[in-house]
């Protein structure tokens, strides 16, 4: 089960792990991506769409309940869906956009986890993974809230991973850098302009760059457990330092 399979990382993850045999749930809130997704990956697998908001508590159990007894054992479920919202000094940022970040990075990924952990602890086994980022691990100028929710991501996947210990469920926090995606037009509000000049002067990571890596995790023995995954272009050191040129 995937989370905010619609565009960029959740998108590559979908077609990496349809390529390798897995049967998919896809969700997002733009429900013409996710019928033309599903259409595109059924030739390769079984899909299943669930449309719904992660920030909508009701809903997000409603979706995850209503899932066909034959769709219940979820073996991956990567907590994907996220956003960043503006890139603004913490005194004039927006309240709005404040909220949207915690409502879905972090309190989405707690609902969507929470209603679908019984069908994992029922099988006694299951794998998830939380998408993290460097902004988890090193806080930028004007990154303020955006990096705040990525920390949480990292504390709560910490918390999971020591209180699932006695259901035998993994718990994977992946921390990538710099990619291109549809992440930077959203976080500037639909101007690509601005969105495109973030990449310049170096090599981002690609969607599938992060996928390949995000599958590796799930490839290895029962016994083994990736904790916590940092992955960054090769111009990238962490979130601060970049070799950029031209
Ligand atoms: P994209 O904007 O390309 O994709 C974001 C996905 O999240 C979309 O499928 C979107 O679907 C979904 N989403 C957003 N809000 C919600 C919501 N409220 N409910 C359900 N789904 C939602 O960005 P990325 O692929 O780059 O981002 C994916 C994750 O990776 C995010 O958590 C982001 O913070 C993180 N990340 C991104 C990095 C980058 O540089 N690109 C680096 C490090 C981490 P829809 O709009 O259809 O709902
Ligand atoms: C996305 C990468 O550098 O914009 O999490 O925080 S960054």
């Amino acid at each position: 089960m995937i989370t905010g399979a619609t565009s960029g990382f959740g998108k590559a993850f979908a077609a990496k792990f349809a390529a390798n045999g897995y049967k998919l749930i896809i969700t997002g809130r733009r429900q013409d991506r996710l019928e033309a997704i599903k259409k595109e990956l059924e030739h390769k697998t079984a899909v299943h769409a669930l449309h719904f908001d992660v920030q909508d508590r009701e809903a997000t159990f409603k979706a995850i309940g209503s899932l066909p007894a034959e769709w219940q054992d979820i073996d991956v479920l990567i907590n994907n869906a996220g956003l960043a919202l503006g890139r603004d000094f913490v005194d004039e940022a927006s309240l709005d956009d404040w909220e949207t970040m915690i409502d879905t990075n972090l309190k989405g990924l707690m609902y969507v986890s929470k209603a679908v952990l019984p069908f994992m602890i029922k099988n006694k086994k299951g794998h998830i993974i939380n998408i993290g980022s460097t902004a988890a691990k090193e806080v930028y100028e004007k990154g303020n809230a955006y990096c705040a929710t990525k920390s949480a991501v990292e504390a709560i996947s910490k918390g999971m991973r020591i209180d699932l210990l006695r259901h035998g469920i993994k718990v994977t926090a992946i921390h990538p850098g710099a990619a291109e995606t549809e992440f930077s037009v959203v976080r500037f509000k639909g101007d690509e302009g601005q969105a495109s000049k973030v990449y310049d002067g170096f090599q981002p990571l690609s969607a599938e760059d992060v996928a390949d890596v995000a599958f590796f995790t799930t490839t290895l023995p029962p016994h083994v457990c990736i904790n916590d995954l940092v992955l960054t272009c090769t111009a990238q050191a962490n979130s601060l330092y970049f070799y950029k040129q031209g």
